[in-house]
């Protein structure tokens, strides 16, 4: 919900800044409209043309509070099909308004319209929401914050301001002619130009020095940073110079305080940060570049920096201090942070981690090629590069799956996704035959009972290049209980699953030729879409859905569809 506040703190959120004033200064506004179009920003020493909300990049934060429904009207008044994810937001029995093109609706056309409930149940924290088709999401995303019921319930000493730090990825050329040059040629997408912080590259890159984010700070006052990182295609280290920052929550679940010097966040992922403004007073860098585990892939090595900018009369350091970020391939630095979130268990937030499972799943995650006529692709020897799960590279239906699936219409997915790898190699191997590169192409879901507990183990692979991968679920969070190098050992590792406080996250970086086991009750009955949040992955097949099927009785079933889905 928009917060209508007092004129004090609107000033302030113009500057980027909310200020928590509390609850009572504030009047919720339980309806948005988003309205989607082009729009002329010009960054970089160039001008492009952006799809944004309401012309925002990045767009409006929704404010909420948990146990909320908010609803949005999206019109799309731009020239492309569109449609809109709240992400991490469970959308209980409501899988018609989650978002994803052809799993849960049809995009909404140019000139059309959908109203979305949003309605928030366990949430409590940071989430986003974004474009969920093609390469929308781009510049089409904004937080999501989500109170507590109670105003002064935090899981920690209440912040004296709160501020959304929002990470994104900056192309010069149009986003689209982007994504249609890479789907064409077969190969790789251009790399980006920069990274963002809240919209700005930063004082490291050309022409924006006047716009970078500046956030002013009290000595000895603590702030609340609400990190959400909606790059497209990279996971990030973030620091602040001469600060450590304590984390108190990751995908809006708390988490057990844990005090750091650099973070690492997946595209998808959001990490509430405490930072004390508690050293002298100067001007400091934050910063943020990619952590880019593949061999021979290339990436953007660039930078992105705001400013923590003590108040009170003193010279500032010129140029300010740099914080220390961790190399671009430094996976033991990457692994060392994601690896130590542990959820807060505490009595006031309880967890429940399934301790019975009533399914066990095995799921390799892999990039592939498909052989192209002539070796004339520009993947690698003439291929063209593709992605799966469980060998099945997912194609995307005509008409969405949902829909399908409630109207029971033959012929849109099968139910066959497989429940280990069809094919069984050493997936981490440093060399792998050619042939086991080649996926099959499908539109497979895995149906499971209502209130199924799942363990899900995600296996990477080394086909072609191994790497980090982001795995998303929507319609539910998961414990990860579990994680490791090379490949899982359904004997051996279950042992030392963390069953106790193991962090509930919607998002989870697979390392590089290891594992990641997650767990999860099916309560949230619906189409739910699982994938890769690096998005040419995404594009190239690296994705499955689940159908968790009704329960018996009237509130463990899906509700009928809203009257306004668009029509494919
Ligand atoms: C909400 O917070 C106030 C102030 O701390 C407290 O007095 C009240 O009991 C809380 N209410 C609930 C329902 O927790
Ligand atoms: C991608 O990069 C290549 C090489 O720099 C360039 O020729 C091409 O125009 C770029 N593609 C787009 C869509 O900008
Ligand atoms: C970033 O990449 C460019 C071109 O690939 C290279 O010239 C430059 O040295 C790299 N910079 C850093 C800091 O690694
Ligand atoms: C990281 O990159 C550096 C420089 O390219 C290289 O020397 C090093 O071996 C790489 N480290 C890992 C873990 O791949
Ligand atoms: C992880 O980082 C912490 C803090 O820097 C360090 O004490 C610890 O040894 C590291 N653990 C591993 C396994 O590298
Ligand atoms: C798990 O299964 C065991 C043995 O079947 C049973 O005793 C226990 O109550 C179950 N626990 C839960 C939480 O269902
Ligand atoms: C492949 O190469 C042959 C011989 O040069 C040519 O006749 C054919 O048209 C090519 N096919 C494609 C799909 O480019
Ligand atoms: C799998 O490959 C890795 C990396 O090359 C190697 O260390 C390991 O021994 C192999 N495992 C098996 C079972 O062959
Ligand atoms: C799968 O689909 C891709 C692109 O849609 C195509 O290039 C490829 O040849 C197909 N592969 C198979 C095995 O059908
Ligand atoms: C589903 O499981 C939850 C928690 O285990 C339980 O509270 C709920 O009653 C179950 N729902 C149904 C319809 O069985
Ligand atoms: C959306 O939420 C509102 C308020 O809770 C409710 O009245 C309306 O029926 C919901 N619409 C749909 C399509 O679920
Ligand atoms: C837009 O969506 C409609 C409905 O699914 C589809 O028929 C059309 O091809 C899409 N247009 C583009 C450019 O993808
Ligand atoms: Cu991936």
């Amino acid at each position: 919900m928009e917060m209508r506040c007092s004129v004090g703190a609107q000033v302030l959120q113009i500057l980027g800044l909310v200020l928590f004033l509390g609850i009572h200064c504030c009047e919720a506004i339980a309806r948005h409209t988003f309205v989607i179009k082009e729009t002329p920003y010009t960054w970089l020493c160039s001008t492009k043309s952006i799809l944004t909300v309401n012309g925002q990049f990045p767009g409006p934060t929704l404010y909420a509070h948990k146990g909320d429904t908010v609803t949005v009207d999206v019109y799309n008044k731009a020239n492309y099909n569109i449609t809109i994810h709240w992400h991490g937001v469970k959308q209980p029995r409501n899988p018609w308004h989650n978002g994803p093109e052809y799993i849960t609706q049809c995009p909404i056309k140019p000139g059309g319209k959908f109203t979305q409930n949003v309605t928030f149940s366990l949430e409590e924290g940071t989430l986003w929401w974004h474009a969920h088709s093609d390469w929308s999401r781009a510049t089409v995303h904004g937080a999501i914050i989500v109170y507590p019921k109670n105003s002064t319930s935090y899981a920690f000493d209440k912040p004296h301001v709160e501020v959304p730090i929002v990470l994104g990825e900056w192309w010069k050329q149009d986003i689209v002619d982007i994504y249609d040059e890479f789907r064409e040629s077969g190969g790789d997408p251009n790399t980006s130009d920069a990274y963002l912080i809240n919209g700005q590259p930063g004082d490291l890159y050309p022409c924006s020095k006047q716009d970078t984010f500046k956030l002013a700070v009290d000595y000895g006052k603590t702030y609340l940073l609400r990190l959400i990182n909606a790059a497209m295609q990279d996971i990030l280290f973030f620091a602040i110079a001469n600060h450590q920052v304590t984390v108190v929550g990751t995908d809006a679940s708390y988490t057990k305080p844990l005090k750091v010097d650099y973070i690492a966040i997946s595209p998808g992922q959001t990490i509430d940060l405490l930072l004390e403004a508690n050293q002298p007073k100067d001007h400091y860098y934050m910063a943020a570049r990619v952590y880019s585990s593949a061999a021979g892939v290339t990436y953007d090595n660039t930078t992105t920096t705001a400013l923590i900018q003590y108040k009170g009369r003193y010279t500032p350091s010129s140029p300010p201090p740099l914080p220390y970020l961790p190399y671009y391939n430094d996976t033991a630095s990457s692994v060392n942070f994601t690896g130590r979130l542990r959820s807060l268990a505490r009595g006031d937030h309880p967890i429940s981690v399934p301790q019975n499972v009533t399914h066990k799943f095995l799921f390799t995650i892999s990039v592939n090629t498909f052989p192209c006529a002539n070796d004339s692709c520009a993947g690698p020897n003439g291929s063209r590069l593709a992605a799966s799960m469980n060998n099945v590279s997912f194609v995307s239906p005509s008409i969405d799956i949902l829909q399908a699936y409630y109207h029971r219409i033959k012929g849109v997915y099968g139910n066959r996704f497989p429940s280990e790898p069809p094919l069984k190699f050493n997936y981490t191997a440093d060399y792998l035959p050619l042939a086991l590169e080649t996926p099959q192409n499908g539109t497979e879901v895995k149906v499971i009972e209502y209130n199924s507990t799942v363990e899900m183990v995600l296996q990477g692979t080394n086909l072609v290049a191994g790497t980090d991968h982001p795995m998303h679920l929507h319609g539910t969070s998961f414990y990860v209980v579990g994680w490791g190098f090379g490949n899982f050992d359904k004997k051996k590792d279950p042992k030392n699953y963390n069953l106790v406080d193991p962090p509930l996250q919607n998002t989870i970086a697979v390392p590089k030729n290891g594992w990641a086991a997650v767990r999860f009750q099916a309560f949230n009955p619906g189409v739910w879409f699982m994938h890769c949040h690096l998005e040419r992955h995404l594009t190239w097949g690296m994705e499955m859905a689940f159908i968790v099927k009704n329960g018996p009785t009237p509130d463990s079933q899906i509700l009928p569809p809203p009257p306004d889905m668009p029509p494919c």
